[in-house]
């Protein structure tokens, strides 16, 4: 098949998850073309079948904003008439389902049929699409998709509550890549970040408020008073800067380190002995999935699809969200007892292969055959 991937570039979950699965179905022998403003950041080596078209939004004295929308419906039909896809696959539905539904009618003047899939990451649901500046345009692009998937049940049911869709949504959980996310042996970074065999929480996020970073530190507050432990903080935000401060407050500086944002997160989690993610709402929790990956257990809160993925008692512990003093209480528990903590790694790592890449590739593959039929057939 010709895919053609839409997606925000950055350090986000959605975009790590379109461009895995570009380069899994690329491997698949696939061509894969992503459409968006910057090469996305785990795109990084050069690949046969994977092509990059880079969006530039206009600037125009009269633009207060460049209108980013109309350049990349724009490039999308071209990509979509000059290099014949089969379809198109957006990721997070702000503003990329609104501007493949324009992509869509454009080509359909121009007699060409372009099947679209729209795959809701979370945030477009809950925290920003149910915006009332927002939500009708969601609505309706979510309506207006030939298919429409969701990363967890969780985040399927709270779209359904929240808009009117008339689409089947299709769930098809984030999945992981065991190549890249495994433990390896790196005693070299756990001997510089804790010589004195302290044990290593650690937190990846990108800092937005939802992710309760200041509930990660005051667990680790709570902790480092019964065990000796340090924190890598990974990832960067507009919350950093007040983090930063809360460190400096609670005297935590020595013991909590700010790595920023990483490539090889692998190599960090392969030393760590907890995962925290505390967030306030999590559609799935792919940096929770990837610390699984790793062996390492999971401290989070049970918001969203969250436990679709940690399983309390079994790969970690779940707490109502801010209950700091619930989060800390299992971290310390876990960690006082390292045949429970290595037991925990254990059922983490079975819990991951659920999520495995070679099983959930397929179901997308499968979708998009699907979806591809049922567009040919309407129009026949
Ligand atoms: O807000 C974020 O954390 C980023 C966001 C995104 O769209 O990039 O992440 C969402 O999508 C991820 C991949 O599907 C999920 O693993 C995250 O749980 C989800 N974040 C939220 O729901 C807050």
């Amino acid at each position: 098949m010709k895919i053609g991937i839409v997606c925000y570039p950055t350090f986000g979950g959605s975009g790590v998850v379109a461009t895995e699965l570009g380069l899994g179905l690329a491997d698949k022998g696939h061509d894969v073309h992503f459409i968006t403003y910057k090469r996305p950041v785990r795109l990084t080596a050069f690949h046969a079948n994977v092509y990059f078209h880079e969006v530039t939004a206009m600037e125009y004295p009269l633009f207060e904003y460049a209108p980013y929308e109309t350049s990349l419906a724009g490039k999308l039909v071209d990509v979509v008439r000059f290099e014949k896809l089969d379809i198109l696959h957006v990721h997070y539905a702000i503003p990329h389902a609104a501007v493949a539904y324009m992509t869509k009618q454009i080509l359909k003047s121009q007699g060409i049929q372009i099947p679209v899939i729209t795959t809701l990451h979370g945030t477009d649901i809950t925290l920003v699409g149910n915006d009332s500046s927002f939500a009708p345009v969601v609505e309706f692009s979510i309506n207006e998709s030939d298919g429409v998937t969701a990363v967890s049940e969780q985040l399927k049911q709270e779209t359904l509550d929240t808009f009117h869709i008339k689409k089947n949504i299709k769930v098809i959980h984030n999945f992981i890549d065991f190549s890249r996310f495994r433990k390896t042996n790196k005693d070299h970074f756990r001997k510089a970040i804790a010589p004195d065999g302290e044990k290593i929480l650690v937190h990846i996020s990108n800092f937005r408020k939802v992710k309760r970073v200041e509930d990660v530190i005051g667990i680790f507050a709570i902790v480092s008073k019964k065990i000796k432990s340090k924190l890598l903080l990974i990832g960067d935000g507009p919350e950093r800067k007040y983090m930063e401060d809360l460190c400096r407050t609670l005297h935590l500086c020595d013991e909590i380190r700010f790595l920023g944002k990483q490539e090889a997160v692998e190599e960090l989690l392969a030393i760590a002995d907890l995962f925290i993610l505390p967030s306030e709402n999590e559609s799935f929790g792919l940096a929770a999935l990837e610390a699984m990956a790793c062996e390492v257990p999971i401290i989070s809160s049970n918001a969203g699809g969250i436990p679709e993925v940690n399983i309390d008692g079994v790969t970690g512990y779940m707490c109502e969200v801010g209950d700091v003093e619930g989060m800390a209480a299992k971290s310390i528990e876990l960690l006082e007892d390292d045949v429970s903590l290595n037991k925990f790694r254990k059922n983490a790592f079975i819990q991951a292969k659920r999520f495995d890449i070679s099983e959930i590739l397929p179901q997308y593959e499968a979708y998009y055959h699907e979806i591809i039929e049922k567009v040919g057939s309407m129009n026949n």
